[in-house]
């Protein structure tokens, strides 16, 4: 279990932890393929969201998966990718969570993932948290930490004991 302290400090930029869903590259579920492998190589990312047209998050989409498709039909040939869609390929089976997380389901989840999508009660995409923002906030705790002397060198803390 997190303690109070840690916690307390962790969250201290909470808001930047969230990358809001209009910050985030995402493709729609009914987009031809053709056009989601056009959006992950001019965007970055190896994997984004998968969205519907009504903002609820429904998957996620990799350009592993993309290329692997790829790999799959006769000639390796962008153009053929137009007869399927986002849906034909997408991974559903992910771990998300919701607004009201805490922050350790967040750092457990995180740690077999790069980002965890984040959802409302409604499933609606609120964004996305990385493993680079929670990465920060530590640097930032153990830097606050450091700083305010709540580290104490075991043989020190022993000798203050006795
Ligand atoms: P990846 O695309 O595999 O990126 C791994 C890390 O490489 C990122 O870690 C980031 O530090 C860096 N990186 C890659 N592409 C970048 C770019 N175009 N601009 C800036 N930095 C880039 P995180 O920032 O922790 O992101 C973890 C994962 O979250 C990313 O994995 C990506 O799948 C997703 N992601 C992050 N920001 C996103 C955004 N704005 N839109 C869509 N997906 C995003």
């Amino acid at each position: 279990m997190i303690s109070h302290a840690v916690e307390e400090l962790m969250l201290e930029n909470k808001d930047s932890m969230l990358i809001p869903a209009e910050n985030v590259a995402n493709v729609m579920v009914g987009n031809p393929l053709e056009h989601a492998l056009l959006v992950l190589s001019k965007v970055g990312y190896s994997t984004i969201p998968v969205l519907d047209k009504e903002d609820h998050f429904v998957g996620l989409l990799s350009i592993n998966d993309v290329v692997d498709k790829m790999l799959e039909l006769d000639e390796i040939d962008s153009t053929n990718l137009s007869d399927f869609t986002v849906e034909d390929i997408m991974r559903t089976e992910i771990a998300m969570v919701d607004t009201h997380c805490e922050l350790e389901d967040v750092l457990h989840l995180l740690v077999n993932a790069n980002f965890l999508p984040v959802v409302d009660d409604q499933h609606i995409f609120k964004g996305i948290i990385t493993r680079r923002e929670i990465l920060k906030a530590v640097n930032h705790t153990f830097h606050e930490l450091e700083q305010k002397n709540s580290v104490v060198p075991k043989f020190l803390a022993a000798h203050l004991k006795s």
